[in-house]
């Protein structure tokens, strides 16, 4: 399998899936940006709409959009436990997925992270977020896990959450929510898969600051 990914992106719930499952795969970097393959390849070629994650199967099938593409690395190796698999369980994961994906992941933190996001976003997505991490909170609340025990649910979900302090919100409102990923932290397919990416995008980042000696004094 190969995971076209960029650093810390919502395509490390998938890194993070991969590791958990102890799956033999591919990392190929994308500038989700310029739209390039880090070989230089043109990555609207592999996914027109320009967005990681995308999955190449070992059949050299393409899957994108992270709901998918989790479904399909936990069905890949069953023996992970990353998704119940079938029964009304199932449609307990598909449930917390589809919030992730379009109550957390795109109503609150794109128009929050993305630059050029208008201030009308910024200020619709802030108000979305404190009735849906409340939701969260109170479900969390004595809990572990989103199911019974750790899902590729959970792999998205502390991905999005890392998401919380450079989008301006404070987890520290929403107790369980914090202990939640903190726990997740200490998970060593999240520690591992967190820790790689954060030097890669440390790494872009530096790579994208113009150099001090270039600066024009003010
Ligand atoms: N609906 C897609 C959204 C994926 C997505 O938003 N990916 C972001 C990174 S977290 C991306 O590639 N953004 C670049 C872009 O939208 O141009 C999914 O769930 O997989």
């Amino acid at each position: 399998m190969e995971l076209y990914f960029a650093p810390l992106a919502c395509s490390l719930a998938t890194r993070i899936a991969l590791y958990e499952a102890g799956a033999e795969a591919e990392f190929t970097r994308v500038d989700t940006k310029t739209k390039r393959v880090a070989d230089g390849s043109d990555f609207l070629a592999v996914n027109a709409m320009g967005q990681v994650p995308v999955l190449r199967t070992d059949d050299g099938a393409l899957l994108t959009e992270n709901p998918a593409v989790l479904q399909y690395v936990a069905d890949r190796y069953p023996q992970s436990g990353l998704a119940p698999q079938g029964g009304f369980e199932r449609y307990g994961l598909q449930q917390w997925l589809n919030f992730i994906t379009s109550e957390l992941h795109k109503v609150v933190f794109i128009p929050l992270l993305d630059a050029k996001a208008p201030e009308g976003a910024k200020a619709f997505a802030r108000e979305k977020a404190g009735p849906r991490l409340a939701y969260l909170n109170d479900y969390l609340d004595g809990k572990d896990y989103l199911l019974d025990g750790f899902t590729v649910a959970d792999a998205y979900l502390v991905t999005v959450l890392n998401w919380a302090k450079p989008s301006g919100i404070e987890l520290a409102e929403f107790p369980a929510i914090d202990a939640y990923v903190r726990r997740q932290h200490q998970r060593p397919s999240v520690a591992k898969a967190f820790a790689e990416e954060l030097d890669l995008y440390k790494a872009e980042q530096a790579r994208r600051a113009p150099p001090i000696l270039s600066r024009r004094p003010a």
